[in-house]
C-alpha cells in the first residue's frame, strides 16, 4: 500500500508535524467596561466606514509584536520580564482613523502618551537581554476595530477613557472567523 493509502486507513499519521512555535505579542488588554465601550466605538465606526468588525473579546492594544516564538523559549519569555518600572496610567483614546494600505479602521490617541511609549521602551529592552526577536518598527499606538474598511471622511469620536494597571501576553491562534487569543500571563504595573 502506498503512504498515502496507509495515512487513509490512518496506520500512519499524514500531514506536516506541527511547528513547536507560538504566534505571540504583548499587549494592553481591557477591562470589561474598556472592552465593551471599544466595541460600540467599532459600531459605530462600522456604520461609517464598513469593513468586518473585531469580535468584541480581541479587542486589545498591542506594545510589542514578537511574531512566531519557539516554545522552548517561551518559559524563559515569562519569567524573564519583570520588574517594569512603570506606574499605572491613563489613556484617552480619542482619535479615530484609517490606513488606507492596510484598510484598518482604528482607535488611537491625538495626544502622545509618555506612559505607554515608556512601557514599550521597557518592554523592548527587557526583550534584548533575553535575546528574544521583536518588531522593531516604531511603535504606533492603536486598537484595529475594523478590518477591510472602506473609509471616509474624518470623524469626531467620543473618547474612550482606558484606566491601564497591567499588561499581557498574547498568543494568536488563526482561524476560519479570524484570529483567537490565548492571554499566557499578566503582569500588573504598580498603582499608588
Ligand atoms: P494590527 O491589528 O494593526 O494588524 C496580532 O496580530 C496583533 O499584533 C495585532 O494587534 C496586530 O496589529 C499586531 N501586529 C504588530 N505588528 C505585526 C506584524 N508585523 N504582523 C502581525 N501583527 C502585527
Amino acid at each position: 500500500m502506498t503512504e498515502s493509502g496507509l495515512a487513509q486507513t490512518g496506520l500512519i499519521e499524514s500531514g506536516p508535524a506541527k511547528p513547536a512555535t507560538r504566534r505571540l505579542f504583548f499587549a494592553l488588554w481591557p477591562d470589561d467596561a474598556t472592552r465593551n465601550a471599544l466595541n460600540r466605538t467599532g459600531k459605530w465606526l462600522h456604520q461609517h466606514w464598513g469593513g468586518r468588525r473585531m469580535r468584541a473579546d480581541t479587542l486589545h492594544l498591542t506594545l510589542v509584536f514578537l511574531g512566531d516564538l519557539p516554545a522552548a523559549q517561551i518559559d524563559a519569555l515569562l519569567q524573564g520580564i519583570q520588574n517594569i518600572p512603570i506606574g499605572a496610567f491613563e489613556l484617552n483614546l480619542d482619535q479615530a482613523g484609517h490606513w488606507p494600505h492596510n484598510r484598518i479602521g482604528w482607535l488611537g490617541l491625538s495626544q502622545h502618551s509618555q506612559a505607554l511609549e515608556s512601557l514599550v521602551r521597557a518592554l523592548r529592552d527587557q526583550l534584548r537581554t533575553l535575546d528574544i526577536p521583536f518588531d522593531a518598527r516604531p511603535h504606533t499606538p492603536h486598537i484595529t476595530l475594523l478590518r477591510k474598511a472602506q473609509g471616509g471622511a474624518a470623524l469626531e469620536c467620543l473618547p474612550v477613557n482606558w484606566a491601564v494597571d497591567g499588561f499581557v501576553l498574547v498568543a494568536s491562534n488563526p482561524q476560519a472567523d479570524g484570529a483567537h487569543y490565548d492571554v499566557l500571563q499578566t503582569w500588573r504595573l504598580a498603582t499608588q
